[in-house]
């Protein structure tokens, strides 16, 4: 099912017996997180908290909290039906790569239906206060040494002025007093992409920020899409069916019209940036305190009913983690178009995306692995990996107990291991410098006489089908759970 706004999914995943919904008094401070922390780590429903303490506004929790919670948000079967839906795209008829066609995306007849449309009335603009104060809003503090509260689920729309193309992104933002916040775009992001240009022209910023949306939308702000592809034609092209934008009230910036609340106001380039932080983040370590600009919040929109949606971040599994596979997942058949040689990737969890890549490939010649390695260090987000690690492609990646097993097995380290310097996560906190330092790249395949292995390599260890077959019926009759 494609939903249309936060309630909609809301009320399906009651229906479906996933949200509890909570009457007592919980405080936005420590309680909701550590509510939803359970939950997640227990697989559990996603929740809505009726009863804020503080504020009227209802608060909902956990939306993309399991992987098969995710597939029902994102109407797939499972994850890799998004890789097959950007496949479609891939292989429509017009020879342009992913990315052009995304561009062009009008001109090809079978998708040009999923233009969003522009609307004049739109339910997020049907409160209008002028008199902003953020903290009447149930903003969560999720962990003891955050510096603050933070919006942890914000679309955050900016525009390239000299495109005109928006972009939209979630980045957190610390509520530093009743209409000011911070505006937490890493240095690679697209919103401090934007930011550089504005700083450069002397000029203030139009910044819109809609909290709440369709969980499709929701999900696309958190999707590394190249700059100029606009997120909301990439939401509308996975919903198969265009989402609905209205003009921001200040600005020209279009918003999703089903958004709950809107934050409408600018960045002022000419300001001192502001410290922001710590904040108890998705590495399972706080992120130290840094500088960055502050966002002054001007106007609020809202619906009249609106809900206030949030996430924790933390050690993971969080519910970041099956966003971040979605993406895994829906990347993977671009990354095939430039590397076809890979079979699969795994980011693990536990890696939270930039630490580690495993990477199954055909081998084809002597260093293919290194081909591999390297290329990936250039694409986009991929270029922040830290360590990359490439194995033959009958080494299943996605199990992590084959994928050390394998490690340990089929490396000379001296002779396996790549060094090279380059961009890292800014949330890297064991490097040298911010944003910056060492990588490790692992050939982990069979090694190849052409490759200087003069030894022969051993074969993997594997009964005959025929005495397995045999032996399965054999078993059966005296051991019940074969
Ligand atoms: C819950 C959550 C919080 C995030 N917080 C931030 C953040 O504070 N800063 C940031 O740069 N990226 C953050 N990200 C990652 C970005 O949303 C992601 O890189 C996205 O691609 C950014 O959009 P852009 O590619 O248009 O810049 C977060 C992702 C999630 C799922
Ligand atoms: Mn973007």
């Amino acid at each position: 099912m494609v939903f249309e706004n936060l309630h909609e999914y809301l009320d399906a995943l009651k229906k479906r017996g996933e949200l509890i919904i909570i009457k007592d008094e919980v405080d936005p401070v420590y309680e909701m997180g550590h509510i939803a922390d359970r939950l997640i780590k227990g697989k559990g429903p996603a929740v809505l908290f009726k009863n804020p303490k503080g504020s009227n506004m209802p608060v909902a929790m956990n939306l993309f909290g399991t992987k098969e919670r995710t597939e029902f948000a994102l109407n797939v079967e499972s994850l890799d039906d998004l890789g097959k839906r950007v496949e479609e795209l891939v292989n429509a008829e017009i020879p342009y790569n992913f990315w052009d066609k995304l561009r062009n995306i009008v001109k090809l007849k079978e998708f040009s239906k999923f233009i969003p449309k522009i609307v004049k009335e739109a339910p997020c603009q049907e409160v209008i206060t002028d008199d902003v104060d953020l903290f009447k809003l149930p903003i969560l503090k999720t962990w003891p040494k955050d510096g603050g509260r933070f919006i942890t689920l914000p679309l955050v729309f900016t525009k390239n002025p000299l495109t005109g193309k928006q972009n939209c992104g979630m980045y957190r933002m610390q509520v530093f007093d009743k209409n000011t916040t911070g505006m937490h775009w890493h240095i690679h992001k697209d919103g401090a992409h934007h930011f550089r240009w504005y700083k450069e022209e002397n000029e203030i910023m139009p910044v819109c920020v809609a909290i709440g949306a369709d969980p499709i939308t929701i999900y696309t702000a958190t999707a590394p899409l190249p700059e100029d592809i606009d997120e909301m034609l990439f939401a509308s092209f996975l919903r198969r069916k265009p989402i609905k934008l209205v003009k921001a009230t200040l600005s020209d910036i279009l918003i999703p019209a089903e958004a709950e609340i809107v934050l409408e106001g600018y960045v002022d380039p000419k300001e001192p940036l502001r410290l922001e932080g710590p904040f108890g983040d998705h590495t399972g370590y706080y992120s130290l305190e840094d500088y960055y600009p502050a966002f002054h919040v001007e106007r609020i929109t809202m619906r009249k009913d609106a809900i206030y949606p949030a996430t924790i971040v933390g050690k993971p599994p969080m519910e970041d983690c099956f966003l971040g596979k979605a993406t895994e997942r829906l990347f993977l058949p671009i990354i095939k178009k430039i590397l076809p040689e890979i079979v699969d990737i795994n980011l693990p969890i536990e890696g939270i995306f930039h630490n580690f890549a495993f990477v199954s490939i055909d081998k084809q010649y002597p260093g293919h692995a290194f081909k591999v390695i390297n290329t990936l260090w250039g694409l986009g987000m991929m270029s922040l990996t830290k360590i990359i690690a490439v194995f033959d492609k009958n080494v299943n990646v996605q199990d992590i107990s084959e994928v050390i097993w394998r490690l340990g097995n089929n490396i000379d380290p001296q002779r396996d291991i790549i060094f090279t310097k380059g961009p890292l996560d800014v949330l890297e906190h064991a490097s040298d410098l911010p944003f910056f330092g060492s990588k490790m790249g692992i050939d982990a395949t069979k090694k190849w006489k052409s490759e200087g292995f003069k030894r022969e390599w051993p074969d993997d260890i594997e009964m005959s089908e025929d005495v397995k077959l045999k032996m399965d019926k054999l078993l059966k009759k005296y051991w019940k759970e074969v």
